[in-house]
């Protein structure tokens, strides 16, 4: 498990150039097709908990405290309040046992905690889990020589461009650092703003399920 640290900002036509000047190194160009899955109620999301297939694999992306200096230090800083960190699970029995502890607080009447780890898809429809989101992203992945940080352009296929500062975090270790290097990297691609930038499911959801998206807007979630 690794907690992915991340700042996403505006991407656009200077952002290649600006790239190759920090002298950012292209590792290549792939495609892939993300589902999002919740129930009916959105049970999940509005716990922040994303649950999604990409090339077959299935991931959960679930809220972490923040730790470390910045927390200790009272208010975070600029960069922690730019960034987001989320916990990520990629183990599917772990996936589902989680899954399955948010939608049983809800379905106590549903026979979801007998089931073995299954790896075929029935254990979606024991728990009422549907597919809410389905895109396609081409992504563009560069390196820095700062050790730990990827860049990704990416270009959805709703027409939404953003590009993310990634920081991978090995579990319980400390964000800190990640942090700096997010913010040492912002600085040299000149992100000035202090504004939080909208990420693709952010806009996806936005334009195919409004209420939602005011819901979890309500409830700070996006
Ligand atoms: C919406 C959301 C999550 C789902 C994944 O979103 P995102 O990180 O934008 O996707 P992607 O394709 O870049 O994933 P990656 O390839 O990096 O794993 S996870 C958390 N959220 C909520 C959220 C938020 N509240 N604020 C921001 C800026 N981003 C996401």
């Amino acid at each position: 498990m690794s907690v992915e640290v991340e700042r996403k900002f505006v991407s656009n036509a200077d952002t290649l150039k600006s790239l190759e000047e920090i002298g950012a190194v292209c590792v290549g160009q792939r495609q892939f097709r993300d589902q999002y899955f919740d129930n009916p109620k959105f049970d999940l999301t509005l716990r922040d908990m994303w649950l999604r297939k990409r090339k077959g694999c299935w991931e959960l992306k679930c809220p972490t405290t923040a730790n470390g200096t910045e927390e200790s230090s009272g208010e975070p800083s600029k960069a922690a309040a730019m960034c987001s960190r989320y916990r990520e699970i990629t183990d599917l029995p772990e996936i589902q046992q989680r899954v399955k502890e948010v939608i049983k607080d809800i379905c106590e009447d549903r026979e979801t905690e007998a089931s073995p780890p299954q790896e075929d898809e029935s254990w979606l429809g024991k728990i009422n889990l549907v597919c809410f989101a389905d895109f396609t992203t081409v992504r563009q992945s560069f390196t820095l020589e700062e050790k730990g940080v990827q860049i990704d352009l990416d270009q959805a296929d709703f027409g939404y461009h953003v590009g993310e500062i990634e920081v991978l975090v090995p579990e319980g270790e400390d964000v800190q650092s990640a942090l700096e290097k997010i913010e040492r990297t912002a600085g040299k691609l000149g992100l000035t703003g202090d504004q939080k930038v909208e990420g693709k499911m952010s806009v996806y959801l936005r334009r195919n399920h409004p209420e939602h998206y005011a819901n979890l807007l309500s409830k700070h979630v996006l």
